[in-house]
């Protein structure tokens, strides 16, 4: 058979970021950005193996007791920060961590060129349940100099300087789903090889979008212009939407990504900023909803122009569909001007 004849290979993620054109191409750093993407998709394999056996806690010792052979059982999530952490700084691929679980940032390898922050496993309270978790992570190039020891200011930054951001999705199969500003891409863990193929090139929200995904449980707490929404959703003369809400954000943004929706955490009477972290929950997924054609905004604010003032700040989220997203913020301009937060602390452009 000839050459051109023969199906073409599917790319795994390490060739994949290779070959694409992103923000880093011919800064000289590709070869560090792989090696850090190389120690992420190392720590997702071992988490995702130790999520599969979750259900069996009560045989091998749930959190907190020794497990037969002895060793401390870990809660999952402080299982996964500890695999993230020490995968990026044993390889010493990164200046700089910070995650959820940790109130300050750690400091890595001062003559490297990347900071990394991550939520280790988001939705952590669904793991009991068997339901889908995930850990998303966001990357960018530090501020201070090559050499010296990374500084606050280098997390500090608005989610528009993001070099590459991501999720991996642990659920009925295994998902790396990653931009580097070229688009978003997902790769499918096959686990007999233990390696990501991609699967889905070039993701983008569809025309149609019908599914919205906030816990309305809320609903007495919200804001007017988000009641307002909800009650077109439930009465939209094109046809009813469809609620999906899985309580998991990895899990309800990658359905919507894939089918077409709006993904909501409001803020409400008790907690005006909202529930979910600007740094490693809202500004990795808004980089990935812009660059799939979406949109992301804490219903006045494109996320993404924020500038944080603190490394654990939380931000209204709404994230999805376009269409939907201006919805929403037309609604909010309306109804409840006095929830907007961030007018003051928006970047000023690059
Ligand atoms: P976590 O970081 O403590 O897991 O919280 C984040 C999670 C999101 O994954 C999810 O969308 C949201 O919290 C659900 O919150 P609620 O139970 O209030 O609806
Ligand atoms: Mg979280």
């Amino acid at each position: 058979m000839s050459m051109e004849h023969m199906a073409q290979p599917i790319p795994e993620l390490g060739e994949f970021i290779i070959a694409n054109k992103d923000k880093l191409r011919n800064t000289g750093q590709e070869a560090e950005m792989n090696r850090l993407l190389t120690a992420i998709k190392l720590a997702a394999k071992v988490v995702n193996r130790e999520i599969n056996k979750a259900g069996l806690a009560d045989i091998l010792g749930a959190a907190g007791n020794q497990n037969v052979q002895g060793e401390e059982q870990q809660k999952l999530d402080v299982f996964a920060n500890h695999k993230f952490i020490q995968a990026l700084v044993n390889r010493e691929v990164v200046c700089g961590i910070c995650t959820e679980e940790d109130d300050d940032f750690i400091e890595v390898n001062k003559d490297t060129h990347f900071v990394m922050l991550m939520d280790p496993l988001d939705g952590s309270s669904n793991i009991d349940v068997n339901v889908s978790v995930g850990t998303i992570f966001s990357i960018y190039q530090r501020l201070s100099p090559v050499g010296s020891p990374v500084e606050r200011r280098d997390f500090l930054q608005p989610g528009r300087n993001q070099i590459a951001a991501g999720y991996v999705l642990y659920g009925s199969s295994t998902m790396l789903v990653i931009t580097t500003g070229d688009g978003v891409h997902g790769f499918t863990l096959d686990p007999s090889l233990g390696t990501f193929f991609l699967s889905h090139r070039n993701m983008r929200y569809p025309a149609k979008a019908r599914i919205y995904s906030v816990n309305e449980g809320n609903y007495r707490a919200f804001p007017e212009g988000i009641k307002q929404f909800l009650a077109e959703c439930h009465d939209d003369e094109a046809g009813p939407f469809s609620l999906r809400y899985i309580g998991s954000l990895v899990s309800d943004f990658h359905r919507n990504l894939l089918q077409g929706g709006i993904y909501m955490y409001p803020p409400t009477k008790k907690d005006k900023k909202g529930k979910l972290r600007l740094l490693y929950e809202a500004n990795p997924m808004a980089y990935l909803a812009e660059q799939a054609g979406g949109r992301a905004t804490d219903g006045f604010d494109r996320i993404l122009d924020i500038q944080p003032s603190e490394l654990h700040q939380r931000v209204p989220l709404m994230i999805g569909s376009a269409k939907l997203v201006d919805r929403v913020d037309q609604l909010m301009r309306q109804h409840s001007p006095d929830c907007r937060l961030h007018a003051n602390q928006l970047a000023p452009a690059n």
